[in-house]
Order: structure tokens, then sequence, then C-alpha cells
């Protein structure tokens, strides 16, 4: 990527500048980093998420991370318990599914146990009485899917038939907030080479306070002392290190979701100074899977699924215009 076409002087921010005040709190992410270890498996995953995007970037094709469900926050050390929050994953695997069809490889990094692109679609049905057993003219027995009852089921199972034998979708998993980070991190910088050929969808709900680990009782809390009084802790934002540090030439969408209606549209805008990335895409809890506000530097606009006929999901439309915002992105600052 050439530097006069990008705000190089903004986004790589290598040390602290008035023009880079986030490097003042680079301390807090990396004192997060120093203070806990990395998760069980973090090695092997790793490695899996530079090899997928390798494979995709060298052939031309542009790799998106989704992240996908929300991340636990253990109370002890030995977890027992742990903090959690509503997050289904629809958002996530949705929008991986439109990646998909417009020709992304998509790195989905989610919760274990939230919803799967593809395998979503089966989650409202018992698929014990989608299966039947058949007998065989010779006696044998077999399995066989009641199509009737799931008509969808054929052409679902076709696009993620030929998606896995594209090999263009990584599932990597987390439950606690802690493997998330690392996770984000590494799949940061897997990235991080092809530059503006690179998306971040950032819609996992990722939870903004947590025990740190030196703070944290070993063995599960006892009831018998009355209850707990327990302090939490401010989160790093890691969009700070992720715009500026990991992935500086990457295309960044975050996700901003709140309760109140009032305060959604100025937080988003405060997100986008705040980071300088590319787009917030704002979201009130109980209507977020009908309408959704994309926000950029330059405009806000609402869409909503009742707009367009035929859409099955609004990560339909989310996705149709993140990519025509992508390209023209990639346009402007140059593929690397
Ligand atoms: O996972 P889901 O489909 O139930 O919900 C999606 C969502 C609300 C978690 C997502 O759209 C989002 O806003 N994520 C970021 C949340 C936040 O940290 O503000």
């Amino acid at each position: 990527m050439s530097e006069s076409t990008k705000q190089s002087g903004d986004r790589n921010c290598q040390e602290p500048t008035p023009t880079c005040p986030q490097n003042a709190k680079k301390d807090e992410w990396e004192t997060f980093f120093e203070s806990h270890d990395a998760p069980p498996g973090f090695a092997s995953k790793k490695l899996q998420m530079h090899e997928f995007a390798q494979g995709h970037l060298k052939n031309g094709t542009n790799v998106v991370l989704v992240t996908s469900g929300g991340t636990a926050v253990p109370l002890e050390s030995r977890v027992v318990r742990f903090i959690d929050n509503f997050s289904s994953g629809k958002r996530g695997a949705s929008s991986a599914e439109y990646f998909l069809a417009e020709g992304y490889a998509v790195i989905f990094l989610h919760r274990h146990k939230s919803l799967q692109p593809y395998e979503r679609h089966l989650s409202h049905t018992k698929l014990i009485d989608v299966l039947d057993v058949q007998n065989k003219p010779n006696g044998d027995q077999t399995i066989v899917a009641n199509q009737a009852m799931f008509p969808k089921l054929l052409s679902i199972l076709k696009v993620y038939k030929d998606v896995r034998a594209s090999n263009s979708l990584l599932l990597v998993e987390f439950v606690m907030l802690q493997e998330y980070l690392y996770l984000l991190q590494a799949a940061a910088e897997a990235l991080s080479f092809a530059g503006t050929q690179t998306m971040f969808y950032l819609a996992a709900a990722v939870s903004d306070f947590y025990i740190p680990s030196k703070e944290m009782s070993e063995h599960k809390i006892s009831s018998s002392n009355g209850p707990p009084i327990i302090s939490l802790k401010v989160v790093p934002k890691m969009l700070t290190p992720l715009v500026h540090h990991w992935a500086p030439d990457a295309f960044v969408v975050s996700f901003k979701l709140e309760t109140d209606r009032a305060l959604l549209l100025e937080k988003a805008r405060k997100a986008l100074r705040d980071y300088n990335h590319e787009v917030v895409i704002a979201n009130i809890l109980e209507e977020r899977n009908e309408c959704v506000t994309i926000v950029t530097p330059d405009e806000h606009h609402k869409i909503c699924i009742t707009d367009s006929r035929g859409t099955r999901d609004i990560e339909e439309l989310i996705i149709k215009e993140l990519v025509t915002k992508h390209t023209v992105f990639i346009v402007e600052h140059g593929p690397e």
C-alpha cells in the first residue's frame, strides 16, 4: 500500500505522538497479555489461521475475520462459575454465510456452542425427527432424511459441501475472554501481511469487565463466608492495537450494541473517532435482527429487513454494503 493513499500517519502508530494518542493506552493491552498466559491449544490454532490466510491471500482471495458469540469471564482460576452474556452468534454465523457467498474466505472465530454458519438453520429443527430409518431390499437398514420436514435442507447442504470442498471456512473456537483476546491478536497478525485485502468484522459480544488472573480465587468461591465482593476491571479495548499495530492496513468493522436508543449514534461516532477505523454497525438489543445503523466517518443510515423484499436476514443487506465499501477501500488505498 502506498503511503500517500492511506492515512498512515494516523493508523500506523509506532511511537506515541500527538497524532497517535492511542499509544498512551498501549500499556493496558500489553499488560493484559503479559499478565495472562496463552490458553491451551493456542499455538496450533494460531498456525491454522496463518496457513489458512496465506493459502487464500496468495490466490488473491479476500479474507475476513468474523468474530461471533459472547465471551465468558471466569470468577475462579479453576473455573466453576463465570459471567456470560446474551449473544447467540446469529449475527456472526449468518454474516459468515453471506461473506462466503460473496467469494470471501472466512475465519470464523466463535464461542463454543454458539450458532455456526449453515448449521444454524437446523437449530430450530429436531434433527432426530428429520432422520428416518429405511429398509433396503437386501435386508440392511440405512438412514435417510425426510426432506418434506425440512425443505431448505438440500440447498443448505449443497452450499455447505461446496464451502467445505473449497476450504474457504475455518472454524476457530473460544470460550473465555482471555482465549478470545489471544486468538484475535493471532488472527490479526496472520492477516496483517495482506494489507487492505483483509476485513475484520467484529460482531462478538466481548465482555467489558473481567477479574485479572492474579486477583482471582484459585478454587471455587465458598458460600460459607457470605456473598463475595468481586471487583471487576475494565477490559482493554483491543481495537486500539488492532487498528494501529496488528493490522494497520485492513478494513475494520466494529459493532456497537446499546439498549438506550438515545446513546447509540453518538457512541458509534465516538468509536470511529477514538479508533480511526472504517465502519461501526450500531444496533439496539431488541431490534438487532430487523434493523441496524451503518455508521462511517462521513455519514450514517439505518437499514431494515422490511425495506427489502425477499431478504431473509438483515446480514444479507449488511454484507452487501460492506463488500462494496471494502472494494472501494482497496481501490483507494491499493491492494497491499
Ligand atoms: O450474537 P447475536 O446475533 O445474538 O447478537 C449480535 C450482537 C448484538 C452481539 C452484535 O450485533 C453486536 O452488536 N456486537 C457487539 C456488542 C458490543 O460489544 O457492543
